[in-house]
């Protein structure tokens, strides 16, 4: 089996590699040109005979022509690449579009005109999709899952809804083996330092390092004058943003597993996968500092009303009954887990 991965250089992507590769699969990455090396995540693949590194970028129609052209024969095509910071989509809407939105069109497109629609066809769709909208359980309970209406706040979900729309549209029209995964916040080790969950655990493991004064001269640039005390000497606090959102967040490895079984159904369909929990961005911090024994709480925190969004999506808690019963999928870690497992890959 033959698969090409965009967005291989990023969290899911480098998931994405390691289990397709196990599975036997011959890999094709595709990563755009940078100035800087992008390749961490998938430097431990450098070696392997069955990954590829191929230039290209899905904003560029014929780049992407290009890619579908040398390689005719590819069984699965999984789109993860996107500018998928939300906040960042407030201050970059129409490029965030052009990659999130559009670059989906252009790899659907390029499959039909190359009469390639053999290749089945993933879609990286997000719960941000659902907005400010839930449903109501016979409790009252709030969720989302695939019937919950999508109601968009911002540039990036925006983007994201379109290319599911597009999705739906090739199936129906054009024959597509093509899916979306509604996929809830997931995190892991290899999480990006700019989303609030690996903020915490590296705010986490630097102050705690610099507590047993291993490299107490070194602190991050991005924390400036805003100190606390502690043992009588001074530390940069944590800056966050809105502490009340509430997410559902699950563990990557788990998510990309859920993604090659969406392709390996007979019927391409979408599917919400994510945990079935919801938790504030204050219980997280909560439990990473418990977890990780530090005391200085209410101190070390500062709240930057820089970093709140325009716009905020409130409360996420997804039903994955789909997923279970028709993929047999489950998520293996509960937030307690996650959280342990990014302190104990971080400390
Ligand atoms: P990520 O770490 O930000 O990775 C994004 C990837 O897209 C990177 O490899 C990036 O390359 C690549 N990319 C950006 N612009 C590109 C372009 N123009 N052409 C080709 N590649 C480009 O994101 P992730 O967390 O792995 O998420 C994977 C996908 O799932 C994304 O589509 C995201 O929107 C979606 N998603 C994520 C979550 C989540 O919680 N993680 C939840 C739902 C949906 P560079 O290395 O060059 O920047
Ligand atoms: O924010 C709040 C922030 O940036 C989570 C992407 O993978 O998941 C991710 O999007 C929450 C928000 O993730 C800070 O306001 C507080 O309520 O970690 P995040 P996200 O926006 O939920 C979805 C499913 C995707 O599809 C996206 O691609 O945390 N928050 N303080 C903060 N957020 C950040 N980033 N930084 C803070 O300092």
């Amino acid at each position: 089996m033959k698969a090409i991965i965009t967005g291989v250089t990023g969290q899911d992507g480098s998931h994405l590699a390691d289990l397709l590769l196990e599975k036997k699969y011959e890999v094709l990455g595709v990563a755009r040109r940078c100035s800087v090396d992008t390749t961490e995540r998938i430097k431990h693949l450098s070696s392997n005979n069955n990954f590829k590194l191929i230039e290209g970028d899905i904003t560029d129609v014929s780049s992407v022509i290009n890619i579908f052209k040398n390689n005719d024969n590819v069984d699965e095509v999984y789109n993860l690449a996107a500018q998928s910071h939300v906040a960042t989509s407030f201050k970059q809407p129409a490029l965030t579009w052009d990659i999130t939105g559009k670059g989906c069109l252009n790899l659907l497109q390029a499959l039909k005109d190359l009469d390639m629609n053999h290749a089945r066809f993933y879609q990286a769709s997000s719960s941000e999709m659902f907005g400010s909208n839930y449903d109501r359980d016979r409790q009252g309970g709030r969720y989302q899952n695939e019937k919950t209406k999508f109601m968009p706040n911002s540039p990036y979900a925006i983007s994201k809804c379109a290319a599911h729309h597009c999705v739906r549209i090739f199936r129906d029209a054009y024959d597509f083996h093509a899916s979306c995964g509604i996929l809830f916040n997931h995190e892991g080790p290899r999480r990006g330092e700019e989303f609030v969950t690996q903020k915490i655990i590296t705010w986490i493991s630097n102050f705690k390092r610099w507590l047993n004064k291993t490299d107490s001269q070194s602190f991050p640039i991005d924390y400036t004058d805003d100190y606390f005390v502690v043992r009588g000497d001074k530390f940069p606090r944590l800056r966050l943003g809105n502490l009340d959102a509430h997410r559902d967040w699950g563990y990557a490895g788990d998510y990309v597993e859920a993604m090659w079984k969406m392709l390996q159904e007979p019927i391409a369909d979408d599917y919400v996968i994510c945990t079935g929990q919801t938790h504030s961005i204050r219980d997280f911090v909560n439990i990473a500092f418990r977890q990780a024994g530090i005391e200085e709480f209410k101190d070390s925190i500062v709240i930057d009303l820089d970093l709140y969004r325009p716009c905020e999506v409130d409360y996420l808690k997804g039903d994955y009954t789909k997923a279970k019963m028709q993929l047999g999928w489950e998520p293996s870690h509960d937030l307690e887990g996650l959280i342990k497992l990014m302190l104990d890959a971080k400390l």
